[in-house]
């Protein structure tokens, strides 16, 4: 194992921290589903720890994993990107009814700015919908050490406990010192039907026994440390949420400053703060979470809600310049504060994906409903071919939506970890309710678009060695499809005959183009020549 003594400094990624401080708290289980800012936590986690690290084919299912583990009296840990909670939600919702046994944490990144999302969303609400306790660091240090109190107080309460992050913590560097790595839970899978079963002679008590724990999180909080306010007699203030902290500190000291770091937050501890301020500023990602709870206590808050904030996109240290006279001069002055010029992403040269396009193109669907990966692009020039993108796996359920209204040469576009994510029910769904479509799914042997993770289609699995195997095929004719046809994008003439011929035949038919993402192809080429075999078929998982 790397990073194994404690007392090392390292400089660390803000996911790797996670996955350290996961590691320290002696997990038995990490689960994810990929996804950007949220990725790297599960691949540190799997190239630093020898025991069950699984990428999932969802987040609802890796968090039902997770679930088991603890069940089991085990620490598990379940990590995803913001929109993953959207998947996880009904797990979510009643595990914190019925309570957890080993301790859980659910790592969840949000992604302000959404530069690798389809929202904005603020996961700090979903702690509150689900009654749960959530922390929030300012950095790579606290990442680590919060996900460790994190797990304390998971088992302190029977309760998941959220750790929730950004992007500038989730991708950015600062320095971690590690520590111990504890002991694992003992196995201690004890049948306890009253708090295991959610049916509804169960829930009412089980519903209170969360209420219940409520207080028990207030006080919790007082006592923690997590929320503090750092003030001596200065006439403005800052109430600074998460990575706010770190912003908060660049306007210097004639700024009071209440860290918060730990949700429910007191009241009082915010009333007692902004009191006696003329002005208080409240920092935070996402949405005016803590700024509500502000404004109860004071008239002079300025934020979101009030427009010095804006409540689109990320905080940057720039947040409150605009606002302080001071400040807006001093940085005009600042000759290194000009924008980049914007990187939009684009499909890499030889992409699987382009080739298809151009024969999709050619074949003229007359809609073409898209999902969420690498082949999204096709929506931009050159190819102009995908019409729509709401979420995982709904395009195959709108092209049949679209279908169902008379509409001719519909199809319906999904990449293969996306089809596994959540495509296989809505193909059911078309299928079942005689849709008239073409669902054309992008086998590229990875999940291209987080970084080409494996995916049950190539059998690899998150440790780098062989698991089971899935066939596209088979799962496709088992839904009922009329025709599966497998094609090789590369050959783009037979690719745009296959579509011309299947964009007119009745019921719900498939294609399969399939060949590798080129980086995938790289990847395996280069560790063939170094030999390196562990990630290709022959080795069994540990
Ligand atoms: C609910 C949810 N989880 C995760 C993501 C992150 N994400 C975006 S696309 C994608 C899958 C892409 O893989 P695939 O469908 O195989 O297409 P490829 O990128 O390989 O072309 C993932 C995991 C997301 N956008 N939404």
């Amino acid at each position: 194992m790397k990073h194994n003594q404690a007392g090392q400094e390292i400089i660390m990624l803000g996911d790797d921290a996670i996955g350290r401080g996961a590691i320290e708290s002696g997990i038995s289980m990490a689960t994810s589903y990929p996804g950007t800012p949220a990725t790297q936590i599960l691949e540190y986690i799997a190239r630093n720890f020898s025991g069950n690290v699984e990428w999932a084919v969802n987040e609802k299912v890796a968090l039902e994993t997770a679930i088991g583990a603890s069940y089991a009296g085990k620490r598990a840990i379940c990590s995803m990107k913001h929109v993953g909670l959207n998947v996880a939600a009904d797990p979510l919702m009643t595990i914190a009814y019925l309570g957890t046994k080993g301790g859980l944490v659910l790592a969840v990144s949000d992604d302000p700015s959404a530069y690798s999302s389809q929202n904005e969303q603020d996961s700090r609400f979903y702690a509150k919908f689900a009654k749960i306790p959530c922390l929030e660091p300012c950095d790579s240090q606290e990442a680590k050490d919060m996900t460790i109190r994190a797990f304390e107080l998971s088992e302190q309460m029977g309760l998941p406990v959220m750790l929730r992050t950004v992007t500038r913590i989730c991708h950015a560097y600062s320095l971690v010192v590690t520590g111990e790595v504890r002991e694992q839970n003992p196995l201690l899978l004890k049948k306890d039907p009253p708090n295991m079963i959610a049916v509804p002679s169960n829930v009412l008590r089980c519903h209170r026994n969360l209420q219940d724990k409520q207080e028990r999180l207030m006080q919790w909080g007082a006592g923690s440390g997590l929320n503090k306010p750092f003030a001596n007699g200065q006439k403005k203030g800052i109430i600074a949420c998460g990575i706010g902290y770190v912003y908060a500190q660049e306007y210097g000291p004639e700024f009071a400053i209440l860290k918060v770091s730990y949700y429910p937050v007191s009241e009082t501890l915010i009333e007692e703060f902004v009191k006696e301020l003329e002005e208080v500023w409240v920092l935070e990602e996402g949405e005016p979470f803590v700024e509500e709870i502000a404004r109860r206590y004071s008239s002079r808050v300025k934020g979101k809600l009030s427009g010095e904030i804006s409540r689109i996109g990320e905080l940057g240290p720039d947040v409150m310049t605009e606002s302080i006279p001071e400040w807006r001069e001093s940085r005009k002055r600042d000759k290194h504060s000009k924008p980049l010029p914007p990187r939009p992403p684009s499909m890499c040269p030889g992409c699987p994906h382009s080739k298809f396009y151009e024969a999709l193109k050619a074949a003229q669907p007359a809609f073409t409903a898209g999902d969420i990966g690498c082949y999204t692009l096709g929506a931009n020039p050159p190819y102009q071919i995908v019409d729509t993108c709401l979420c995982m796996g709904a395009g195959i359920s709108q092209a049949a939506g679209i279908s169902k209204q008379g509409v001719k040469r519909v199809a319906a576009v999904i990449g293969d970890s996306t089809f596994l994510h959540s495509g296989i029910p809505a193909l059911i769904n078309a299928v079942y309710n005689k849709a008239n479509i073409l669902v054309l799914i992008l086998d590229n042997s990875a999940v291209a678009m987080t970084g080409n993770q494996p995916t049950p289609i190539t059998g690899i699995t998150a440790k780098g060695v062989e698991g089971g195997k899935i066939s596209l095929e088979e799962i496709c004719k088992s839904c009922g499809v009329s025709s599966v046809e497998v094609t090789d994008p590369y050959d783009v003439e037979k690719t745009e005959a296959i579509l011309k011929d299947k964009l007119d035949a009745e019921g719900v038919n498939v294609v399969i183009s399939r060949r590798p993402c080129v980086f995938v192809t790289r990847k395996l080429a280069k560790m063939r020549r170094k030999s390196i075999t562990h990630i290709l078929p022959g080795k069994k998982a540990p």
